[in-house]
């Protein structure tokens, strides 16, 4: 494997791009310290400085907080600089165009971490991921992960007996669907007949009128992700067409979209309908009563719900969470990664295999 280059200055936001209360960017490379102090002379004296930055021509692009990070906390290993400013989408793009325009290349968080020499690889995975953080708990927990908490708890395991780090290998392993659900988010599609009630409760869930409403069977022809969260956990909740008895050429396509969409999903909502009634098979559903409020029969086994009066909507998002999350303790998650997890789990294989050189191996391939 080569060893990735250094750049001579680069500048990556470290921010999402969406509006947010700050922004930020990493200044990095070879000549980051050098140039940090030579646009913001101060620094030389002082830790932390408040500046103006000023582009000639389009006058001030944004009072920003800038500071210089040593090498032993800066994710490269070298000395960085920060530049924390106004968290719009456009303050973001002008610092970094404002960066680009004095020598910058512009780098993606995944390259950045790429080349942060100075963490581990669940570290470097959970930087990357840091800036698509959605919700405060998601960025905490991630932040966490940077800092090493993952490696921790993988190191434990070594020097233990093979009953204890078989028994520790399964406790990790409980808590992975928690830890990616958290990381990554939660994908939860919305399945069911026509004017059932499923664009009622995609509003519902996500707080927002995002899908057109109405008596009118049909309305919805196409696949709609609207974005919100369950308690701490980002969520995409899809609104899909409905499922016509004798589907004419254009709900046949939105059905062709949906039966795509079913794998992909962490969680189906199934409207009055069994999951062996889907185009494809879920890996988790939940079987739901809709219209609640009308009183009429709710299918045995359902959950009765009402996406307009908001009936049943709080149990359905903790049932939601206890499929996603397989029933498991959801106070302690991580690992966060379907790469993580696979080597883990591989590693369990192997120990109960008799090979424990094996399973320590991918143990420290994990974090590695
Ligand atoms: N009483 C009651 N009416 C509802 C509820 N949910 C939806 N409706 C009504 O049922 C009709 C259809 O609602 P939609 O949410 O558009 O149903 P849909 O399943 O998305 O329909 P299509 O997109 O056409 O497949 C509308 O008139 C809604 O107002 C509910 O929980 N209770
Ligand atoms: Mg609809």
């Amino acid at each position: 494997m080569c060893a990735p280059v250094m750049p001579r200055l680069a500048v990556t936001p470290l921010t999402s791009a969406q509006p947010a209360g700050i922004g930020a960017v990493a200044v990095w490379g070879l000549e980051a310290g050098e140039r940090m102090r030579r646009w913001f002379p101060r620094l030389a004296r002082e830790p932390v400085v408040v500046a103006r930055i000023e582009d000639g021509r389009a006058g001030v692009v944004d009072e920003v907080v800038a500071f210089c990070v040593p090498p032993e906390h800066a994710p490269t290993g070298r000395e960085e600089g920060e530049i924390d400013f106004h968290g719009g989408g456009v303050a973001r793009a002008r610092v970094c165009a404002f960066l680009a325009a004095r020598g910058a290349e512009e780098v993606p968080p995944e390259s950045y971490a790429a080349r942060a020499l100075g963490l581990d690889g669940a570290a470097r995975e959970a930087l990357a991921m840091l800036p698509g953080a959605v919700t405060a708990a998601q960025a905490a927990f991630l932040l966490r992960q940077v800092r090493g908490e993952l490696r921790r708890e993988i190191a434990a395991l070594r020097g233990l007996g093979d009953r204890d780090c078989a028994r520790g290998l399964d406790a990790l392993l409980s808590r992975a669907r928690a830890g990616i659900a958290l990381a990554a988010g939660i994908r939860v599609l919305v399945v069911g007949p026509v004017n059932s009630g499923k664009s009622t409760l995609v509003n519902r869930l996500c707080g927002a009128v995002r899908s057109i409403v109405s008596e009118v069977p049909g309305t919805t022809r196409d696949l709609l992700e609207a974005p919100g969260r369950i308690e701490d956990y980002p969520a995409t909740f899809i609104d899909s067409c409905g499922l016509a008895a004798t589907p004419n050429t254009i709900e046949a396509l939105g059905e062709a979209r949906l039966r795509a969409e079913i794998p992909r999903a962490d969680c189906v909502l199934c409207l009055g309908i069994d999951p062996p009634a889907l185009p494809a098979r879920p890996g988790a559903a939940l079987v739901l009563g809709p219209k609640a409020d009308l009183g009429g029969a709710c299918p045995a086994g359902a959950l009765p719900v009402s996406g307009k009066t908001g009936l049943g909507i709080e149990a359905l998002k903790a049932a939601i969470l206890a499929v996603v999350c397989e029933g498991h303790d959801r106070s302690m998650p991580a690992p966060f990664t379907n790469r993580q997890r696979g080597l883990l789990s591989a590693a369990a294989g192997k120990l109960a295999g008799g090979d424990r050189k094996a399973c320590d191996a991918l143990i420290e391939e994990a974090t590695a």
